[in-house]
C-alpha cells in the first residue's frame, strides 16, 4: 500500500489521523458534489486538528491519503471505480483496478496502516428481504468491525435495514455500541430509531477514553461511535417513511440485489426528496468527520501521556 507523507509523518509522530472512505463518494453521492464533499471532509478534519486520510485503490494498489487529483478521480463518475467490499481486495489488487472502498475494506486498509480513528456516513448492517423478514445479506462491516480494533464513527445505519437484527449482530461480535450524546441508535436520515444504545458518552474525551479502555482488553473488535443528523438536517418523518416504502418497491421490481441495493436506494431518496437527502447526508458525514477528529485528538493526546 501507498501512504501518504502528510499521513505518514503524522502517524510516527503519534498525532491524530483520521480514515475517511470513498464509497460513500464514488457510490453514495451524485457527481459534483462528491467532490465537493470529499474536500469539505478533509478540511473539517484538519480544522479540528487530525489529518485526513481518505482510502481508495488505484491502479490495484491501497492508497491512505489521497492528493487533489486522486480525489478527483475518486469522485469522476467516468472513471468507473468499482465498489470494493472487504473480499474484493485480493482480486481488485491483482488485477489493477480502481474501486472505491466501503466500512469493512477502508477500516481493514486503515488499521493495516496504523489508524485506528474513522469517520463515515452509514454503516452497512442486516438487510431485509423481499417478505420483510431478515435476509442472509448482511454486510461485512460488521464482520470487519468485530476483528479490527478501530473506532468508526457514523450515524448508525439506514432505515432500509433491520435495524434490531444489526444491533443484535453487533452485540453478538462484541462491538460497543457508544451513543455520542445520545441515548438512540440513530437511523441515518432519522436522528432516533425504535432501539436503544447501550453506552453513551457526551464529549470527545469521554469517547476517547471508552476506546483506550477497550483497546487496552484483549479482543481485538472495534468501536461503533454513533453521532446522530445535525437536527436542523434531519428528514422529514412523513417523506422519509413514504420513499423507504417506495424504494423497496422499486428493488422489488427492478429485481436489484446485492452490492447494488445500497446505491439504488440511496439514488431513489436522493431523487424523491428535493434535496432533503442529500442535505442529510452531507451534513451527518461532515459532524462525524468532525466528531472523529476531535476523539482522534484526544487520543493521541492520552497516549502522549
Ligand atoms: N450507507 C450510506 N451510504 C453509503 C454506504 C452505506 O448511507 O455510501 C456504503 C458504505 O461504504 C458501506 C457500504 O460500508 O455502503 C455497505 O454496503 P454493503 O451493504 O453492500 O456491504
Ligand atoms: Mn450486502
Amino acid at each position: 500500500m501507498i501512504v501518504a507523507d502528510e499521513v505518514a509523518a503524522a502517524l510516527s509522530e503519534g498525532r491524530a489521523v483520521v480514515a475517511l472512505e470513498s464509497t460513500l463518494l464514488a457510490h453514495g453521492l451524485p457527481a459534483g458534489r462528491n467532490r465537493d464533499v470529499a474536500g469539505r471532509l478533509e478540511t473539517v478534519v484538519r480544522d479540528a486538528g487530525a489529518v485526513p486520510a481518505t482510502i481508495a485503490v488505484l491502479g490495484g494498489t491501497p492508497r491512505i491519503g489521497l492528493s487533489d487529483t486522486e480525489l478527483d478521480r475518486v469522485c469522476d463518475p467516468g472513471a468507473g471505480l468499482v465498489k470494493l467490499s472487504r473480499r474484493d481486495l485480493g482480486p481488485a489488487l491483482a488485477l489493477g483496478r480502481d474501486g472505491a472502498t466501503t466500512v469493512a475494506s477502508t477500516a481493514a486498509l486503515a488499521a493495516a496502516a496504523g489508524i485506528g480513528m474513522f469517520a463515515t456516513g452509514g454503516l452497512g448492517g442486516v438487510h431485509l428481504s423481499r417478505s420483510g423478514t431478515t435476509s442472509w445479506d448482511v454486510s461485512a462491516d460488521l464482520d470487519v468491525l468485530a476483528g479490527t480494533p478501530i473506532v468508526v464513527v457514523c450515524s448508525g445505519v439506514k432505515s432500509i435495514l433491520d435495524i434490531e437484527a444489526t444491533v443484535e449482530v453487533l452485540e453478538t461480535r462484541s462491538v460497543p455500541v457508544i451513543g455520542y450524546r445520545t441515548d438512540s441508535f440513530p437511523g441515518f436520515y432519522r436522528r432516533a430509531s425504535a432501539f436503544e444504545v447501550p453506552w453513551r458518552v457526551d464529549t470527545p474525551a469521554g469517547a476517547a477514553a471508552v476506546a483506550a479502555a477497550h483497546f487496552g482488553l484483549a479482543g481485538g473488535s472495534g468501536v461503533l461511535l454513533v453521532n446522530p443528523v445535525p437536527p436542523e438536517h434531519e428528514m422529514d418523518l412523513e417523506l422519509h417513511d413514504r420513499l423507504l416504502r417506495e424504494g423497496m418497491d422499486l428493488l422489488d421490481r427492478h429485481n436489484v440485489r446485492g452490492r447494488d441495493v445500497t446505491p439504488v436506494l440511496l439514488e431513489h431518496f436522493h431523487n424523491g426528496s428535493g434535496g432533503a437527502s442529500l442535505d442529510a447526508n452531507e451534513a451527518l458525514v461532515l459532524d462525524n468527520a468532525r466528531v472523529a477528529a476531535e476523539v482522534a485528538v484526544e487520543l493521541a493526546q492520552r497516549d502522549a501521556e
